[in-house]
């Protein structure tokens, strides 16, 4: 079968997934830490646990979740850094954007993983698997980090083929090759089969993902409850092939921004301090458009991918990141979308017009806040023009 046909009926699903991110941050920003084993998440002596570590620390047994000082004994000569949040956050952003430019349909998972279905971008690449290059040159030449690339008809065969052959892999599997890619596994490679499943199995003489596709689906149903009949379905291939891509509108009807959250969360410090970066960046954009705004809308997708989203038209039109903010906030409360695990927040500002000049009688006071905030805002405005968008926060600002 040839490429032109060999996805036909079938959604191209497309999931990237950053090499050692942290520590690859660490590398890329550090010339010195290129090529020499890091640990990313404290200091030799702390008391924590590894966050990652860069391949080269891999090769001595070190990985995430090992207590660092078990990682210190295997690794003493290792770089220790610890991790910062801010960095990662915001290249986790970048690799966003780079992703959005090759299909409008992305889903980010974590931190450093997305989904994106490419079903209807591929061919103006010549293939999924030369978009795939694209993508991954774009980050390497964009960011110096490297990325593995998984292709396939379902999100968790396109996972497990990013996984499949990390650092800097790429790996397709055609609707033809599914099973070939999937039964010479061993089963607890199969998502959602942990460690005790994997006994169970083994047990029941289930050795590898094809001896679960030619099990019993009431056999299964026995062992699993009704996951069990899932598993063997998986097995075989079947599985979700829907992006849930979260889109920001960039027609000039609206702007905004939004961000998911590394874990859910709903921790008011992280959330609030979350919406005022975002309110900051909306509000950055919003100027740089020489347009002022009436409208906000809150966006919250809950942990459960549920996506809410309220809206307040205020009275007078607004620019300023503190009346996006403390809008979005008021909702935010009002809402109680802190009583729940919160995956994604995003700010929205519409009912757009163009920038006019401040009230008349503003005009002849040099003090009102308005033309205090407008002074600060040309300011900050400058400083980013010049040393780029992350020079300058808003204290308690932050990417989680
Ligand atoms: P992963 O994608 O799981 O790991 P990784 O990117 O470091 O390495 P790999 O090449 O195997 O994908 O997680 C992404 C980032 O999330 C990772 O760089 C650090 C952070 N993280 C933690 O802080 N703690 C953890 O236990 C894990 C698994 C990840
Ligand atoms: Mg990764």
């Amino acid at each position: 079968m040839n490429e032109k046909t060999a996805w036909e009926g079938h959604r191209v699903i497309l999931h990237l997934d950053m090499d050692a991110f942290f520590a690859a941050v660490e590398q890329s920003i550090n010339p010195d830490l290129r090529g020499r084993p890091v640990i990313v998440g404290g200091t030799k002596e702390s008391r924590g646990v590894v966050s990652t570590c860069s391949y080269e620390a891999r090769n001595y047994g070190v990985h995430s979740a090992m207590p660092m000082k078990e990682a210190a004994r295997l690794c003493p000569d290792a770089v220790y850094v610890d991790t910062s949040g801010g960095k990662y956050s915001y290249l986790s952003v970048q690799i966003l954007n780079v992703l959005k430019k090759y299909s409008p349909n992305v889903e980010p998972v974590s931190i450093d993983e997305a989904f994106l279905d490419i079903t209807g971008v591929y061919k103006r690449y010549g293939g999924p698997e030369k978009l795939a290059i694209a993508i991954k040159n774009d980050i390497k030449s964009e960011y110096g980090l490297t990325a593995s690339v998984g292709i396939a008809p379902k999100r968790f065969i396109a996972k497990m083929g990013s996984s499949s052959d990390k650092p800097n892999g790429l790996v397709v599997i055609t609707p033809n090759r599914v099973k070939q890619f999937l039964w010479v596994k061993p089963v607890g490679h199969l998502w959602g089969i942990g460690p005790k499943a994997v006994e169970a199995l083994n047990k029941a003489g289930i050795m590898t993902i094809g001896d679960l596709a030619k099990s019993s689906e009431a056999m299964l149903k026995k062992m699993f409850g009704i996951m069990g009949p899932a598993l063997v379905k998986m097995a075989n291939g079947y599985g979700d092939d829907d992006v849930r891509a979260s889109h920001v509108e960039h027609d000039a009807k609206s702007m905004g921004h939004e961000h998911t959250f590394f874990k859910d969360t709903d921790n008011p410090d992280e959330v609030l301090g979350l919406l005022l970066y975002l309110s900051d960046r909306t509000s950055r954009r919003l100027r740089q458009s020489g347009n002022e705004a009436r409208t906000v809308t809150l966006k919250v997708r809950k942990a459960d991918f549920k996506l809410v989203t309220r809206a307040r038209t205020l009275s007078k039109y607004f620019e300023s990141e503190k009346v996006i903010y403390r809008t979005a906030k008021e909702l935010l409360l009002k809402n109680r979308f802190l009583d729940n695990p919160i995956r994604l927040i995003g700010v929205n500002v519409c009912n757009l017009r163009e920038r006019r000049a401040p009230d008349d009688q503003d005009l002849f006071c040099e003090n009102t806040p308005r033309r205090r905030d407008d002074r600060l805002d040309k300011l900050l405005d400058g400083l980013r023009d010049r040393y780029g968008e992350e020079s300058i926060f808003f204290a308690g600002s932050h990417l989680t």
